[in-house]
């Protein structure tokens, strides 16, 4: 593996993790041995690279490079997001495509994993800049997509706007208005409650697995880290389900509400992050009872439940140490791969409640799954038909978690997403031939 891909830490790691989980069922299947499985799985479909040009308000050129990795179809047409991020490298998309492929295996629905983005940071950049930023890079990728095809959605950096500026420049050149994007605006074929699916479908997610261990997240207090459009997400339907948010935080350091973060000031995260400088500071100005921490992150809060809403590897094993002492309840990953190797490791050996982002957040990409269903069948559905499909994929993935993740009284539910999304996709690769 390290041979074949060479530095790629993140990739590497999210493999290792899957690898772990699945090798004792692995064993018991010779089939997927003679199939080489695991080779395949491993080695996406392929990766598109591409140059974007793009022009900013000075009239200055600028280069960015851009990627799509399609890393596997056998259940599905390829889907997944778009990120847009300095951090963007391949790494990073292949570790992604990787968790998507397990992940959309979970939610039930028929889609393959992928993952696509840019260096490109949309930090501090003009409206019109993010524009031209998405047709230039819609130029290039538009031929490789199709609603059958590969069908992306968006991610770090890619929002509403992202999407319908990108979907616009599709449109343009496909001729075609067909579903081959996900989280459109409601107007022309997105689907109620996209925008706060993730978000929701972690916390009915983070619900079951508190209700199963006789818990009620009423009452309980949430550290919460990012501020982006996940963060959001979780951060209402925690405050609707009556727990307390204690925490936001950014790449600037974290902030603290000791009142709690709900009503208004869920609203007034929206703007922090349309103001584009990607910083939380400003909210301790405006609320002047909350304490800005600056460099720091918010697992060193005592709460009981602590979401990582942000990006991978934000939660580490001295974090992980802190909750613990702390005596932290639940610690679920938002984010995809939010904990490291070594924080995730020692919650489970200490029996923690923890589950991984391939099952907690798959409610996003779950109801895109649903948009593409609407778009097929040239309709859409009402908030409430979807929400109760979400709930009914969220409490799917939980079982199928149960399924795979018993030892004794505890719940691996790291263990149990893996071989749970391992399993449907193996078995489908198998069906398919070697191909
Ligand atoms: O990580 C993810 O699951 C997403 N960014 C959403 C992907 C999607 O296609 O909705």
């Amino acid at each position: 593996m390290q041979e074949k891909h060479p530095g790629e830490q993140e990739f590497l790691q999210a493999v290792k993790e899957v690898l772990l989980s699945v090798e004792p069922i692995y064993n018991t299947h010779p089939e997927f041995e003679r199939a080489k499985i695991i080779e395949r799985m491993v080695e996406p479909d392929r990766i598109l690279t591409f140059r974007v040009t793009w022009e900013d308000d000075r009239g200055e050129l600028h280069v960015n490079r851009g990627y799509r990795v399609q890393f596997n179809n056998a259940i599905g047409p390829y889907k997944g997001g778009i990120r847009f991020h300095a951090s963007v490298n391949l790494s990073i998309l292949k570790f992604l495509g990787f968790e998507q492929t397990f992940k959309n295996a979970l939610t039930t629905l028929p889609m393959g994993g992928a993952k696509g983005g840019s260096d490109f940071s949309p930090r501090g950049k003009s409206e019109a800049e993010i524009r031209r930023f998405c047709q230039a890079f819609m130029l290039e990728l538009w031929r490789n997509l199709g609603p059958d095809q590969d069908v992306p959605a968006g991610d770090i950096g890619v929002g509403g706007r992202e999407v319908g500026y990108m979907y616009g420049m599709y449109k343009k050149l496909q001729r075609e208005h067909t579903g081959s994007f996900t989280g459109k605006g409601l107007q022309f074929g997105g689907s109620l409650l996209r925008p706060e699916a993730t978000g929701f479908g972690a916390l009915y997610f983070v619900n079951q697995m508190l209700q199963d261990q006789n818990m009620d997240i009423s009452g309980k207090t949430v550290a919460i880290s990012g501020f982006g459009n996940v963060a959001w997400g979780a951060a209402l339907k925690a405050t609707q389900m009556g727990a307390k948010v204690m925490t936001i935080s950014g790449p600037d350091g974290y902030v603290f509400d000791p009142d709690g973060i709900s009503g208004e000031k869920i609203d007034y995260m929206l703007e922090l992050r349309n103001s584009g400088n990607d910083i939380v500071a400003p909210y301790a100005e405006v609320y002047p009872k909350a304490e800005f921490h600056a460099g720091k992150k918010p697992w060193e809060c005592p709460v009981d439940i602590a979401l990582t809403c942000a990006t991978q590897n934000e939660l580490n094993e001295q974090d992980a140490r802190m909750l613990i002492d702390n005596k932290v309840k639940c610690v679920a990953e938002v984010s995809n791969m939010g904990c490291t190797a070594e924080a995730a490791d020692l919650f489970i050996e200490n029996r923690m409640l923890f589950a991984p982002g391939k099952a907690v957040n798959a409610g996003g990409v779950a109801t895109s799954g649903l948009e593409m269903s609407q778009n097929a069948m040239h309709l859409s559905w009402s908030s409430d038909e979807v929400d109760q499909r979400l709930h009914h994929i969220m409490s799917s993935i939980h079982e199928q978690c149960l399924a795979y993740g018993k030892e004794g009284n505890y719940i691996n539910y790291v263990k149990g997403a893996n071989i749970a999304g391992f399993m449907k996709v193996a078995q489908a690769m198998l069906a398919q031939g070697p191909l």
